[in-house]
């Protein structure tokens, strides 16, 4: 692990975007599996696919405004359509449709002063190798593998510097990609030759720079850097009947919850297919960077304390200060625990990080 991990542990708050072809078809990134639509015919959703110019921009100016500080763009989801320039399948937004939404959104969240992340499905439902190597047929793992370590080459090559690499859909049902099988190791070590400061989860089976947990919150041990990735409402790809939005107290508890624990937390909008992201998400984030903007301070660059809990709260410090995080406020009044240097030093230094 090598990656440039303070902006990462500073940040604590950061955009993930699903979007692709199945956001045309409003029920989610796993519409084709789900609706058992024939490869062929799902391929022809690239025909219409027409986002409106600069729907990236507004993304980022989106997060900004939530106080976000940093994105994660699905470059290519598990349908295997890649939303950026490849030369290795003509199964892209570029040859199909002229549009580089790679090339859009880290340009737009750079201009936003934001840190860039790029999705990579390992997985690849429309690529025959990977159905091949799935259903056992051992003689596709290389071709299978040179076609994911070349995509994942142009995307750390063609798009200037990349801060994070979110790994996604190695295991799924009884199939799965095995670290073995993916050469992850290989990988890992070309992606950081290529960008040295690189953070590259553990979801292509190898332990990297940081973990991930998903709609719940699971801190990881004491000085393991992580994350928890969660949609406002359900689903990650848009899903035009998906209702069940959390709401902005929900959305903050969760963004405590995670940061006074060490982690950081991910926070998925899923734009429809013209780009434009459905009011209730931008509702909720810019409530959510209301808040931000005035309780920042006690979370960005905030550290774990291993006794950071209390009866109603938690404590976190930074520069010197302590921040106390009540996560309800059962009434009128409230009682501190007791702060004594002894509370923060007795055995609980905060952990020595990890170079
Ligand atoms: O199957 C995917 C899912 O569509 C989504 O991309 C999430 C986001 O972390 N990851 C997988 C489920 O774990």
């Amino acid at each position: 692990m090598s990656g440039d991990i303070a902006w990462f542990r500073d940040a604590k708050f950061g955009m993930f975007i699903h979007f692709g072809l199945y956001s045309q078809l409003k029920r989610g990134e796993w519409v084709m599996h789900q609706d058992a639509i024939p490869a062929a015919k799902y391929a022809d959703l690239a025909q219409q696919f027409a986002p409106a110019p600069g729907c990236a921009r507004e993304w980022a100016r989106l997060a900004k405004r939530a106080g976000m500080r940093y994105v994660v763009f699905t470059t290519k989801h598990h349908d295997g359509f890649s939303l950026f320039d490849t030369k290795l399948t003509a199964y892209n937004s570029v040859t199909t449709g002229g549009r580089d939404y790679v090339r859009e959104v880290v340009e737009a969240f750079r201009a936003e002063g934001l840190r860039v992340g790029l999705y990579f499905s390992l997985g690849d439902w429309h690529y025959p190798a990977y159905a091949a190597v799935t259903s056992g047929d051992s003689s596709q793992q290389g071709p299978l593998r040179e076609f994911i370590h070349g995509q994942v080459c142009e995307l750390l090559t063609q798009y200037g510097k990349i801060d994070l690499l979110w790994y996604d859909g190695a295991f799924y049902d009884d199939k799965y990609l095995s670290a073995e099988i993916l050469d992850a190791t290989g990988l890992n070590a070309m992606a950081r030759e290529l960008q040295p400061d690189i953070l590259i989860n553990e979801r292509a089976g190898t332990e990297e720079d940081y973990v991930t947990c998903e709609n719940e919150c699971k801190p990881a041990p004491y000085g393991v850097d992580w994350e928890m990735c969660t949609c406002i409402n359900d689903i990650w790809g848009y899903a035009e009947h998906d209702y069940n939005y959390k709401t902005v107290n929900q959305l903050i508890f969760l963004l405590v919850n995670c940061a006074t624990q060490g982690g950081n937390l991910l926070l998925n909008i899923g734009p429809r297919s013209d780009g434009s992201v459905p009011e209730a998400q931008v509702e909720r984030l810019e409530a959510v960077g209301a808040w931000l903007r005035t309780h920042g301070e006690a979370l960005y660059g905030i550290e774990r304390l291993p006794k950071a809990f209390s009866g109603n709260g938690r404590v976190t410090q930074k520069d010197g200060k302590l921040y106390f995080h009540t996560l309800y406020w059962p009434g009128s009044t409230m009682r501190l625990p007791n702060l004594t240097p002894k509370y923060l030093t007795a055995g609980s230094r905060v952990c020595p990080r990890k170079s």
